[in-house]
């Protein structure tokens, strides 16, 4: 079969842009793990123009919340064309139904082992609605196909070495959507890392590693990043704060060559902390954790969000100072979002504050799907703008560059140099993240449920 792979995408700031810094994994990966002899094409909404009248036998569409209803008109087309279509991702995996009427298939959570099967069924003329996917072992896993990546990518590199994260913030779905905590063997990791069939030389040197906590069994980083320090690249990753009080592990990662740790700090109150339930960060050693990563000349990005219960505007718009004064190279900030499968939705759902007139558009992390407790949702939306703006100011960027420039390695400084400038351009161009309520976006009209005996047929 000929297989089309679309990563669906909404813009998220006022104006696009044709080029992007870093891809996703999945869709590259799920090209690497299709059997012969199917034929494979990866395409990126966020940079890529979709083909309708693909000669594709079979499209499948991956997406978070935030882009189901793209991924819907995507369907909603293809379903005109008489297309196949399947889907799967976080959103799919959560809400099954909803998905089903779109696409004729679907599989949940991790898809390495269902993926074969689905082919060989749709091959066979014997597609089955729900294919239930589950934890992988990561063994003997394929090197993404990274030669289907667009040039329209600045990093090509990306890599996942583990899956799954101990931790259970009350926001995120990978405890439920990834359970447990599994390793790639090494020697996969460091054959894909090494993957050197790239135009250009960043791109041959940057190694991004899209995992969820790269850092938590701590024999195996050790053994990894001793295993990166020939390759001689510049890597980075998302890693838990608990990394700057293991000084051993900080010099591993400087001489393996990282540039940059992704942390989820998301707050700076003790109370927002204990409601997202995320025990591993102590206010008190935000500072202290930063300097001792920066002083290996690694640039320190973080996430904060903006929503807790215990935020009001004032809260919220003192972040941009307060994450300056910790030494945040670059920061993302975001709105708190009540995904489905996370402990936060099942709260905020059982209180009654879910706001129902807001469709999946409002799920992209920049705008406001639910009841705040203390301010309105127009007052935490505009907050966050305001943290945004000031954050983003050229002001706040050139001090990062600045200081990025007398603290950080090469690397380091050239990720923050480029991220600041990137977001500050965006900021003086008066090109913010879109504010949904203000905006009326045109979406063909969604496909009528047309399978309610598949619905039957899969008990759900
Ligand atoms: C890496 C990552 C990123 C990267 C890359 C984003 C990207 N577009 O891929 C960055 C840092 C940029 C990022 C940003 C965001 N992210 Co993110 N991210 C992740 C993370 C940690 C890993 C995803 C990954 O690459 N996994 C490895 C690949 C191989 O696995 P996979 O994508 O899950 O795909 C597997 C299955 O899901 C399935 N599958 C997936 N799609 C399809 C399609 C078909 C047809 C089939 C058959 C199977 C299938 O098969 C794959 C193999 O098993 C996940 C957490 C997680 N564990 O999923 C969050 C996660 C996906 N992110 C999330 C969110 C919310 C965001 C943001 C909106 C956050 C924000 N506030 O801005 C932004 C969106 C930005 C954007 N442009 O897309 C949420 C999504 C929740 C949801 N329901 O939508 C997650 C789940 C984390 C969470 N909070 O719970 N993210
Ligand atoms: S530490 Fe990160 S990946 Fe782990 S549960 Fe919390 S937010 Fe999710």
């Amino acid at each position: 079969m000929k297989i089309d792979i679309i990563i669906a995408y909404i813009q998220r700031y006022e104006f696009g842009h044709e080029y992007d810094f870093v891809p996703p994994i999945t869709g590259i990966h799920l090209a690497a793990i299709t059997p012969a002899p199917h034929e494979v094409r990866v395409y990126h909404q966020q940079v890529d123009k979709i083909n309708l009248d693909t000669d594709a036998d079979l499209v499948a569409i991956s997406f978070f919340s935030g882009f189901a209803l793209s991924a819907y008109n995507l369907a909603a087309e293809f379903r005109k064309r008489g297309k196949t279509l399947v889907a799967g991702g976080p959103h799919v995996t959560y809400c099954q139904e909803e998905a089903l009427t779109y696409f004729d298939a679907i599989i949940t959570g991790e898809a390495e082992q269902q993926w074969p099967i689905l082919l060989q069924d749709a091959a066979s003329g014997n597609l089955q609605p729900i294919y239930l996917g589950g934890p992988c072992d990561m063994k003997n896993l394929p090197t993404p196909r990274y030669d289907l990546l667009p040039d329209k990518f600045f990093i090509k590199k990306v890599i996942q070495a583990t899956r799954g994260c101990p931790f259970s913030c009350s926001f995120c779905t990978v405890p439920s959507l990834n359970p447990g905590f599994r390793l790639r063997p090494v020697a996969d990791v460091i054959r894909d890392a090494a993957y050197d069939r790239f135009s250009y030389w960043w791109q041959r040197k940057i190694v991004w590693f899209w995992d969820d906590n790269l850092t938590i069994r701590r024999p195996y980083i050790r053994e990894l990043l001793q295993e990166m320090i020939p390759l001689k690249k510049w890597w980075l990753t998302q890693a838990s704060m608990d990394i700057a009080k293991d000084p051993e592990l900080l010099d591993l990662m400087k001489a393996s060559g990282c540039i940059g740790v992704f942390l989820g700090i998301e707050s700076f109150g003790v109370d927002s902390l204990a409601d997202a339930n995320k025990r591993q960060n102590k206010i008190d050693n935000y500072s202290v954790a930063v300097k001792e990563i920066r002083k290996r000349g690694i640039a320190v990005m973080a996430g904060f969000i903006a929503g807790f219960d215990h935020d009001d505007e004032a809260s919220i718009i003192s972040m941009a100072d307060q994450l300056m004064e910790i030494g945040i190279d670059v920061p993302f900030l975001s709105i708190m979002t009540p995904f489905r499968g996370t402990p936060i939705y099942q709260s905020l759902n059982k209180e009654g504050r879910i706001l129902e007139d807001r469709n999946w558009n409002f799920y992209n992390g920049y705008n406001v799907a639910f009841q705040p407790k203390k301010i309105s949702e127009t007052q935490l939306l505009q907050a966050h703008r305001t943290l945004w703006k000031q954050s983003f100011s050229p002001w706040y960027a050139f001090r990062r560059i600045v200081r990025g420039a007398f603290h950080l390695r090469l690397g380091a400084f050239l990720l923050s140099a480029f991220m600041n400038t990137f977001y500050a351009c965006k900021r003086t161009r008066k090109n913010y993240p879109i504010d949904m309520t203000a905006r009326t976006f045109q979406f063909p009209a969604l496909q009528e449920q047309r399978r309610p005996q598949v619905h039957a047929a899969a008990g759900i």
